[in-house]
């Protein structure tokens, strides 16, 4: 399997309620490294850029007032087979159907506070970091 870079953000809800800190243990623990990390308060514009795949769905309004609603830790995250592997960690995006184990299904209850984005497939992560990181920001 090959070496991968996906990007992870730890939302606004999960950074309001102090679990960045549990989070990032799930992510090193499962032996990925970050490799390039900042903690922001998103825009408007970054906010629907990085969600333009949901632009004519009837959340997407709450969405972005969700994800500009505080600062997010971004983080790109790489390791082998890592964009599959953190999508499995993080869970279902419904937290009601997040089984036990998984980020969601340990820790959140409902979306859009959903805690965790991780990129869903090569393409979104290649596009999603480029977006959301110059390449000098990345080890
Ligand atoms: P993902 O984060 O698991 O990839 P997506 O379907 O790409 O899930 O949706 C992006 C984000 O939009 C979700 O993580 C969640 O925060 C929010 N979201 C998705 N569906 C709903 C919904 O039905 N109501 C409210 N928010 C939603
Ligand atoms: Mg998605």
């Amino acid at each position: 399997m090959a070496v991968e870079r996906t990007l992870i953000l730890i939302k606004p809800d999960a950074v309001r309620r102090r679990l960045a800190g549990d989070i990032l243990r799930r992510i090193e623990s499962r032996g990925f490294t970050v490799v390039g990390g900042k903690l922001l308060t998103v825009t408007r514009e970054l906010g629907e850029e990085h969600y333009g795949e949901h632009r004519e769905k009837p959340f997407f309004g709450e969405l972005v007032e969700f994800i500009t609603s505080g600062p997010t830790w971004a983080l790109v995250v790489e390791g082998e087979g890592v964009i599959a592997t953190m999508r499995k960690t993080i869970g279902a995006t419904n937290p009601a159907n997040a089984e036990p184990g998984t980020i969601r299904g340990d820790l959140a209850s409902s979306m859009p506070d959903n805690l965790v984005h991780g990129s869903d497939s090569p393409e979104s992560a290649q596009r999603e970091v480029a977006l959301w990181f110059s390449a000098d920001e990345l080890g």
